[in-house]
């Protein structure tokens, strides 16, 4: 059961316990954990010390607790590989989720002022103003706000987005083909009309995004302020130290 001897606390020795029965799938993602007292008879421990184990364990987003129904296993993350450039639907479409989008703005506009750093100081008179709910199997799980560089994504408009993957259908009609990002990631607390949208409560942490995309002739396409559910979705990268170790040269 829980070692005694270790100077590792008793919540936390249980922490790691709920920890790995999330991460190895024996317990599954919406189901309900045991209750407080089970747990406090099975590890032999106040109800202090399994409460403690669980706020850490609901801090860190492994479970989630609902006042009045009880503590469950939190569904899991979408991750998301950094290091390559992706469309959202091809990022669903890799884990097997439906990718959706709800159209709720498409309009042709002058650029707001503090767009023209995004687009690298690239001359932009007019851009094309897309804001899609962008849905996982039908789950609301980012809003997206793009804008798109006028010149260079102008047949864009007669086309029907709602659904498409705007990628595809700016290599298919603009020959567009977006080659590389730059992408800046803020954690905030959701403003309440995205968080509307998104059905979150206002003040719920997401991830906001932005990004400038260029083509493969290295010109800036579009700008991109994102706001990703902070419950939902995790960014993954792969990490190479710039040192060679020791003996290895
Ligand atoms: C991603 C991009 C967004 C791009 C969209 C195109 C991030 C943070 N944002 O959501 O910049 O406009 O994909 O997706 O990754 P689509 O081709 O499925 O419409």
């Amino acid at each position: 059961m829980l070692d005694k001897k270790t100077r590792v606390p008793f919540y936390a020795q249980i922490a790691d316990r709920i920890r790995a029965k999330v991460q190895n799938g024996d317990w599954l993602p919406r189901e309900q954990i045991p209750p407080e007292a089970e747990l406090c008879e099975h590890y032999q421990v106040s109800r202090i010390t399994v409460r403690r184990a669980i706020a850490e364990l609901v801090q860190e987003g492994y479970l989630v607790r609902f006042a009045g129904r009880g503590t469950f296993v939190a569904e899991p993350r979408f991750e998301h590989r950094i290091s390559h450039l992706t469309s959202f639907t091809q990022d669903m479409e890799a884990r097997g989720i439906r990718p959706g989008a709800r159209m709720l703005k498409f309009e042709v506009l002058a650029p707001p002022p503090n767009l023209h750093w995004a687009f690298a100081l690239h001359e932009v008179k007019r851009v094309i103003l897309l804001r899609r709910l962008r849905l996982a199997d039908d789950e609301p799980l980012a809003l997206e706000n793009s804008y798109l560089s006028w010149d260079l994504c102008a047949s864009l408009l007669q086309e029907d987005l709602h659904d498409d993957s705007l990628y595809a259908a700016l290599i298919r009609k603009c020959n567009v083909i977006p080659s590389r990002a730059i992408q800046q990631w803020t954690a905030i607390a959701c403003p309440s009309e995205e968080a509307r949208l998104l059905g979150i409560s206002r003040g719920q942490p997401v991830l906001h995004i932005y990004r400038t995309t260029f083509s493969q002739d290295g010109l800036p396409f579009e700008w991109v302020e994102s706001y990703y559910r902070g419950d939902k979705y995790s960014f993954q990268a792969e990490l190479q130290a710039e040192y060679q170790p020791a003996g290895n040269s």
